[in-house]
């Protein structure tokens, strides 16, 4: 497999097993080249902590891309999840258009929602920057909460097949290629993914635990786009990802007060395995 290059765009939340302190060493062990852009500093996430701390970087973003351009850097593949602003979206759109390969793709893991909510801090201005994010990219990870924010569909816990293709549909109509729809559940202890690869409809179905972290989005995407930089198909990569996102769980349910992430470390080992 020839050496690849990923640049990740999402914040450091300095505690919290979460986007860049997640999405670091998972690339790195699917034995990938990752280069960082932070698009915020937080002192823990915004998920159960209170008070922390928030710097937006995002007047840092276009000089940082200036200067990539005069040094002719570029990259196999860009992977974003939670921004700092809404401003952010367009930047990333210029980033993606000045440094990515011929090849390149672009991820995009709208990173804004769960269980039906927009996450702190962020409103209607903020999923309309990402749909306009979303339009360019080549695979996008919404869960079933981000996905409905993006389409203006009503989230809903119970639902059919026939709800679900009118998610991914109007997904698509977004102008984004392909989709990767996380969290789907048709029935009681068992959840999926749903993959809508180069117009090919697939779904993996896995265990659902009954421990619920946060943090779990970001252990998937990363998976997820590792698997894909090493020459995996979508499908693939979403089985791994989903296989090595449940032995993550599995891991912190071990530990009952350990509530604010996923303990994915001392399975890292699987994803390698998996990877073979
Ligand atoms: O895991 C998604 C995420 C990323 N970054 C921050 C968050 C969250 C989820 O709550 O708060 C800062």
């Amino acid at each position: 497999m020839s050496y690849k290059r990923m640049l990740t765009i999402q914040d450091i939340s300095c505690v919290g097993q979460c986007s860049l302190t997640v999405a670091l060493p998972i690339l790195s062990a699917c034995g990938i080249e990752t280069a960082i852009l932070p698009s915020a500093v937080l002192s823990t996430h915004t998920a159960g902590f209170s008070g922390y701390t928030f710097r937006d970087l995002s007047s840092d973003m276009p000089k940082i891309n200036e200067h990539w351009v005069k040094e002719n850097i570029k990259f196999d593949g860009i992977y974003t999840g939670y921004l700092g602003s809404k401003e952010q979206a367009k930047y990333v759109i210029d980033i993606a258009n000045s440094t990515l390969e011929k090849n390149g793709k672009l991820f995009v893991d709208p990173a804004m929602a769960d269980n039906g909510k927009l996450y702190p801090g962020f409103d209607e201005e903020y999923v309309f920057a990402m749909k306009t994010l979303c339009k360019k990219a080549d695979y996008i990870l919404p869960n079933i909460t981000e996905a409905c924010f993006l389409t203006d569909m009503e989230y809903k816990e119970d639902y059919s097949r026939t709800y679900i293709d009118e998610l991914i549909k109007k997904l698509l109509d977004l102008g984004c290629k392909n989709v990767v729809l996380t969290g789907v559940s048709y029935c009681k202890g068992k959840t999926g993914v749903v993959v809508v690869e180069d117009g090919k409809y697939s779904y993996y179905e896995h265990e659902k635990l009954s421990n619920s972290c946060h943090g779990t989005g970001d252990i998937y995407a990363s998976a997820f786009v590792g698997s894909m930089l090493c020459g995996k198909t979508g499908i693939q990569s979403a089985k791994i990802a989903a296989d090595f996102t449940v032995d993550a769980i599995k891991e912190t349910a071990k530990d009952k007060s350990h509530w604010y992430g996923a303990r994915f470390e001392p399975v890292l080992q699987n994803l390698i395995n998996y990877l073979k």
